[in-house]
């Protein structure tokens, strides 16, 4: 019913994935050559998907084109609340008050705004190492120091340092944590267990926190996400981001969900944004809670098969590289520190070496290095070329 199979050109559509590489992963301009021509890379970087969208999705933009007026545009009527609501509801058992809900053009807008907001210019956000890099930009725009605990890696499983992390905490200056659920890149669901205990050192230290929780309708078969808000339903200091951009792969639609129960903060917030809605990106969004189910129960089944076919790929190929499956996104964050030592530009070796084009550990904070983070949410073929390519040029080395 839905063909994951299907290579799907990119070229010319202004896509970062395909023509932003240069500038995103290695700071460079059209300059910057290699031994492969740009068509001929796999890519496995950005974390958008090859994958079409869903055509429910499609279909409701297409009607609303047919509307043919484009003029201002805000989430005025209940239908978007109804269906982001509902989606929360039955996936998450998780309800949050209508008010509290306002959209973002994306969610690094908002953690940037927020970041500001929160700490005052003495103040910090705290995150947890390996990190995606936004959260320390977000910190870098706003002049903010920031503060890292470092996860502690037992075996390829990422485990929080609560000592570390609550020592941290307590620094007066540390006002905010940043929190990644699930966890990008390890992949980490953080359990129950762990999030009331991160979450009572917050609320013990009076931290605001920002849970950014864009990865969590992309959980593998039998994994459970929790949102922490929902767990502390009387701390009005949790802020919630969540999106269809990750999910449904509509990240150039611009649209997410922020959902803030501060009463100042959201009216500080309402005060400061920019309030208005792509009318496509509305109508796309919420056909895609309403009706994007189905489409994502196979691509999980999809997503679940790529990532058994990379466990099993790299035992058998690469048997020194350590590698524990995602529990959620479609990132596989692989250990290749048997391979390398902490001093190669891995993204660069296996662009020059392979003609892969992935994430390194050098881009996510610290605590990463030796990693190399692989985007799964390609064509099976691709993922085959782009593994086969990646560990011979290791063993060639
Ligand atoms: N938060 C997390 C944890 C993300 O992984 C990403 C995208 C975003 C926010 C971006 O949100 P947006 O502004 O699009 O709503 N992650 C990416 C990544 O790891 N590589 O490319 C994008």
């Amino acid at each position: 019913m839905y063909n994951f199979d299907e290579i799907i050109d990119r070229r010319n559509t202004n896509a970062l994935n395909t023509d932003g590489f240069r500038d995103y992963i290695f700071h460079a301009d059209d300059a910057m050559v290699f031994p492969y021509e740009d068509d001929e890379f796999i890519r496995m970087w950005v974390a958008d998907m090859e994958f079409a969208a869903p055509q429910v999705i499609i279909d409701a933009m297409k009607e609303r084109l047919d509307r043919r007026i484009f003029g201002y545009t805000r989430i005025f009527t209940d239908d978007y609340y109804n269906a982001f609501a509902k989606w929360c509801k039955d996936r998450y058992d998780w309800a949050f008050d209508k008010k509290h809900l306002v959209t973002s053009n994306g969610i690094i807008p908002a953690l940037y705004e927020l970041v500001g907001h929160i700490c005052k210019p003495d103040e910090k956000p705290l995150f947890l190492t390996p990190s995606y890099a936004y959260f320390k930009y977000a910190a870098d725009f706003n002049e903010r120091e920031h503060v890292c605990s470092d996860l502690i890696n037992v075996n390829g499983f990422f485990k929080i340092d609560f000592e570390d992390f609550a020592q941290k905490a307590s620094d007066e200056k540390t006002t905010l944590l940043i929190l990644c659920h699930p966890h990008n890149p390890t992949g980490r669901v953080w359990t129950e267990e762990e999030l009331l205990r991160l979450g009572e050192i917050c609320i013990k230290n009076k931290l605001w926190i920002i849970s950014d929780e864009i990865h969590c309708d992309l959980l593998r078969k039998g994994k459970h996400h929790i949102p922490l808000a929902k767990l502390f339903p009387n701390y009005d200091r949790i802020i919630t981001c969540m999106a269809p951009s990750k999910t449904f792969n509509l990240a150039g639609l611009m649209i997410s969900n922020i959902i803030i129960p501060n009463d100042k903060l959201r009216q500080l917030w309402l005060k400061r944004h920019y309030n208005f809605d792509n009318p496509l990106s509305v109508a796309g969004a919420q056909a895609a809670y309403e009706k994007g189910a189905d489409w994502l129960e196979a691509l999980q089944h999809y997503l679940d098969d790529n990532f058994l076919y990379t466990k099993d790929y790299l035992a058998r190929n690469l048997p020194e590289a350590k590698f524990e499956i995602s529990e959620a996104t479609y990132l596989a964050w692989v250990d290749v520190s048997a391979y390398f030592d902490g001093s190669e530009d891995l993204p660069m070796f296996f662009a020059n070496k392979a003609g892969v084009l992935l994430e390194g550990g050098n881009m996510f904070v610290r605590n990463s290095d030796c990693f190399i983070r692989l985007n799964l949410a390609c064509p099976r073929s691709i993922v085959e070329e782009g593994l086969k390519r990646i560990c011979a040029a290791i063993l060639n080395k």
